[in-house]
């Protein structure tokens, strides 16, 4: 009998945001947890993450990775993509519908997520600079073109194309890093589509588990 591979991600030991779901392993967890798929967390400190161990699963010495037998992955959203095509409940089974979803997948990382890192960096980085002031309103001008765009498509369904996908599960992630500037709530349609991916079971799962690494306290799931 062959036993079952569980996979195993990596994720901070300590995350500057405290496990409150914003380092990346973050959306690997919800994925694993939306398709019922046990795994172990290897935490690594950053001094680990820089170690030649680490260098080797992941070119460029960063979390999440994913190891699952002799397979190694890295980039949260190749890893979502793996989890999602190996197990039932991420994509539709309807070729052009699987497609659209991954399409959505790709918009989330690559239309919503870079202005949206230009804020963090913007704000962790240059707020001692000269020019910061005049600098953060283009930035946030350039996420609120992309919000305003998702929040007319969105409209008033629930999801982006349908049922609940992995699109939906990258679009959400990368929109909760602005939980903390307020500009999403400037599109109601869209805080409410980030409150129903949080309201989903999997993701408080995920959320409880990355969060008691640093609680210290079990998680329910
Ligand atoms: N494109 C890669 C992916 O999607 O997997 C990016 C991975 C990445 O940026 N990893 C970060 C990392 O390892 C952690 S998630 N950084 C260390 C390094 O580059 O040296 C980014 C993150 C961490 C913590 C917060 N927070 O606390 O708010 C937010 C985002």
């Amino acid at each position: 009998m062959t036993l079952p591979m569980i996979p195993t991600i990596t994720a901070f030991e300590r995350s500057p945001d405290g496990g409150k779901g914003l380092a990346r392993d973050m959306r690997v967890r919800w994925a694993l947890e939306e398709v019922g798929q046990p795994y172990e967390v290897r935490l690594v400190s950053f001094t680990e993450m820089k170690a030649s161990a680490h260098r080797t699963l992941h070119p460029f010495v960063q979390i999440p990775t994913y190891e699952e037998g002799d397979l190694a992955l890295f980039e949260s959203g190749a890893i979502v993509f793996h989890i999602a095509e190996r197990n039932a409940g991420l994509l539709p089974d309807d070729a052009n519908a699987r497609a659209r979803a991954i399409t959505w997948m790709f918009a989330a990382l690559n239309t919503m997520e870079p202005p949206i890192i230009d804020l963090g960096i913007a704000r962790l980085m240059e707020g001692d600079k000269p020019w910061f002031e005049q600098r953060l309103p283009v930035v946030e001008d350039r996420i609120r073109i992309r919000l305003g765009e998702l929040s007319v498509r969105l409209g008033d369904a629930d999801w982006l194309d349908g049922a609940f996908s992995a699109g939906d599960l990258l679009m959400v992630s990368v929109l909760l890093r602005l939980s903390r500037s307020g500009i999403l709530d400037e599109y109601p349609n869209l805080s409410a589509y980030v409150a129903r991916g949080k309201a989903r079971p999997a993701y408080q799962r995920a959320f409880d588990a990355q969060l008691a690494v640093f609680t210290g306290k079990p998680s329910s799931g």
